[in-house]
């Protein structure tokens, strides 16, 4: 039971006056963006408390967890991206931005970064492969056969030419749906590496048709999926980043069509182009699927 709501929340004007007062206090030199934005957060901020009537209960909790976000967080771990992607944040910020920076409706459509990138992955010669432990005392190694693949295409412009010397810079999980660091028994930077592009713009690699699997859901981030009734699976995807000089860098998944999660994805990152259909590879001995995709860059 709650008692009658107090005096600035019965009235607008007063609302608005103290909403106004936080803002006003911004000075004359503060940082140009941020005196940009702050009217508009601020205002969001105050609206969603009253709005929702949130207690200081509610609020210290709301403290509570984003500090225990933060502690989790280390190289190997971003709780506190992670807690942005279920709230669709990180999607919707890359949208705006590739929104705002395309100069070409033919670009290859961007998608999340995620928490699992990491710099410095092997370079490796066109043709060769990121997985290293494919041997049958890997728990997994049915499935890697099962799945293994050759991926091939092209780095464009968007105007069609092929874009020579491109990094292809590719990483997934493993079928046990656990990236190399969050798992002790894969080798260092497995199913990782950087490509390049040949003269024809085309990069080849063998990796493996990634698997669905949940989202750290250990941590605060996994509680709040729980408590909001919701599932940590996203679909199976391939994270690459591609980039080429003069062109703006493009960080993007590709989602294998063969789980339910491509239309139910717990970080909201699938889209239609980026869809992909694996298909059957004959007379490889190292792969079983094959899959071509072309990326085409957008100049900076
Ligand atoms: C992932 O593997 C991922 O790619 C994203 C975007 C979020 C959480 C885990
Ligand atoms: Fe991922």
């Amino acid at each position: 039971h709650r008692r009658q709501q107090s005096q600035p929340q019965q009235n607008a004007a007063a609302a608005n006056s103290f909403t106004e007062s936080v803002i006003g206090a911004t000075g004359p030199n503060a940082n140009p963006r941020l005196a940009q934005i702050m009217p508009s957060l601020v205002r969001h901020l105050h609206a969603f408390a009253r709005e929702v009537n949130l207690t200081v209960a509610e609020w210290t909790a709301a403290v509570d967890f984003i500090n225990e976000c933060g502690k989790m967080s280390s190289d190997r771990r971003n709780e506190t991206q992670l807690l942005c992607d279920i709230f669709g944040l990180e999607s919707l910020v890359d949208e705006i931005t590739s929104t705002l920076l395309a100069t070409s409706t033919a670009e290859t459509p961007s998608s999340i970064l995620g928490p699992f990138y990491r710099h410095d992955a092997p370079l490796l010669a066109n043709g060769s492969s990121i997985v290293q432990n494919m041997t049958p005392s890997v728990p997994w190694y049915d499935q890697a056969v099962a799945d293994s693949a050759f991926l091939t295409g092209r780095v464009l412009a968007s105007s069609g030419m092929p874009i020579k010397g491109a990094t292809v810079d590719v990483w997934h999980a493993a079928p046990n749906g656990l990236y190399e660091q969050q798992d002790t028994e894969q080798p260092e930077m497995n199913f990782r590496g950087r490509f390049e592009t040949d003269a024809e713009g085309g990069y080849a690699l063998y990796a493996l048709r990634p698997v669905a699997y949940p989202i750290p859901d250990d941590g605060p981030a996994g509680r709040l999926l729980g408590m909001l009734d919701r599932h940590p699976y996203r679909p199976g995807h391939i994270h690459f980043i591609v980039s080429a000089p003069g062109f703006r860098s493009l960080t993007t998944q590709l989602y294998d069509d063969r789980d339910e999660y491509v239309t139910n994805d717990a970080v909201f990152a699938v889209k239609e182009e980026l869809v992909v259909k694996f298909v059957p590879r004959k007379d490889d001995p190292k792969a079983r699927w094959s899959l071509n995709y072309d990326f085409v860059l957008g100049r900076v």
